[in-house]
């Protein structure tokens, strides 16, 4: 018998690997944060994936996160801004092997969370799958893609990742999965933020050229200033690949505001920010950028951290 995946967080990544681990006979729970959430999700029979248009719901079993098996391996599939709190929780449970699956997007959260447990692994994930919630317990697998698995401490891949193989999960181990989480951070940096600002989406940072190629400068300078400079290679051509390829679409922080939500802006943006101050470099133009949708955030009733 395979070891459980305990699965935090029944929001969009967290149903969209729940599922197709629970489809694959993978032993699959999920931790919801209350008795009442996991009363509503009994009620409700199941997660639900929709997928290429069709429905299907899985009836994978769930708990709170007192109850008391132990925990050998966990996927936190949370907000950033809710990691370190929801695994002090279940702290208490992990096992003396236990290995955490972080799959929050950004930096800053994943350390916070390694310092917590140290006697846990924890593997660091970024991820291009694309998923969205359109009611509760139910999630539309929206783009596929691919995630990336890597531990910056202990390059050798853990055996599991055949669970993820089986389970048609497409990944890959990664021996500078730090590098990716940068890379990705700068380029959420140089589009998201300016998304907001200008109300738009990706595509229509085409009429903002200067201001993007200023923020690359700036990002390009950081990343190789914090020993990334793998991350910072041609990353103004890549941002402009970014905003031609995904030109039709709305950034995911866009969709946040939009939609009244919490944006992970401290994880991105802020990290970086907070990065380039610790190494004493002076980037205007992202502190700037920093305040303009700090103010933004609060004119909107939105919280900024
Ligand atoms: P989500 O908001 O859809 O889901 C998070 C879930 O975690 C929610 O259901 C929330 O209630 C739950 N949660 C929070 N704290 C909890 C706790 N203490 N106990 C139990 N449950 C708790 O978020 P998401 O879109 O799945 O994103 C998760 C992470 O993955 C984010 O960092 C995001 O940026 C990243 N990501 C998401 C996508 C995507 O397409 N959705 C793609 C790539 C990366
Ligand atoms: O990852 C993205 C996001 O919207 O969060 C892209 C499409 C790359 C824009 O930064």
């Amino acid at each position: 018998m395979s070891t459980t995946w305990h699965v935090l967080g029944a929001g969009s990544l967290g149903t969209l690997w729940a599922t197709r681990l629970a489809r694959a006979d993978v032993p699959v729970k999920l931790i919801l944060r209350d008795a009442a959430r996991l009363a509503a999700y009994q009620a409700a029979g199941g997660l639900t994936l929709v997928e290429h248009g069709e429905a299907k719901c899985y009836p994978v079993p769930a708990e709170t996160p007192d109850h008391p098996e132990p925990i050998h391996r966990l996927l936190v599939a949370c907000k950033a801004y809710d990691a370190e709190a929801a695994v002090a929780q279940l702290a208490p449970r992990l096992a003396p092997d236990a290995e955490l699956i972080l799959l929050q997007n950004g930096l800053g959260s994943q350390d916070a969370v390694a310092t917590q447990v140290p006697q846990a692994r924890c593997i660091y994930a970024s991820s291009t799958e694309g998923a969205f919630r359109d009611g509760d317990w139910r999630v539309i697998f929206a783009g596929h893609g691919y995630t990336w698995l890597g531990d910056a401490g202990h390059p050798v891949a853990p055996i599991w990742l055949d669970d993820l193989s089986i389970a048609g999960i497409p990944h890959e181990w990664s021996t500078d999965i730090l590098t990716r989480l940068w890379r990705k951070l700068a380029l959420n940096c140089a589009i998201n933020p300016l998304t907001v600002l200008h109300d738009c989406r990706n595509g229509g940072l085409q009429e903002h050229h200067c201001e993007v190629a200023t923020l690359c400068v700036e990002l390009t300078e950081l990343l190789e200033r914090c020993g990334q400079p793998a991350a910072a290679e041609d990353l103004q051509q890549e941002v402009e690949r970014v905003i031609q390829a995904t030109a039709a679409n709305y950034s995911s922080m866009y969709q946040d505001v939009a939609n009244q939500r919490r944006t992970e802006i401290s994880y991105l943006l802020g990290h970086a920010c907070k990065v380039a101050a610790r190494h004493q470099l002076n980037l205007p133009h992202l502190n700037q950028l920093e305040q303009r949708l700090i103010t933004h955030l609060h004119s909107l009733g939105l919280p900024s951290d």
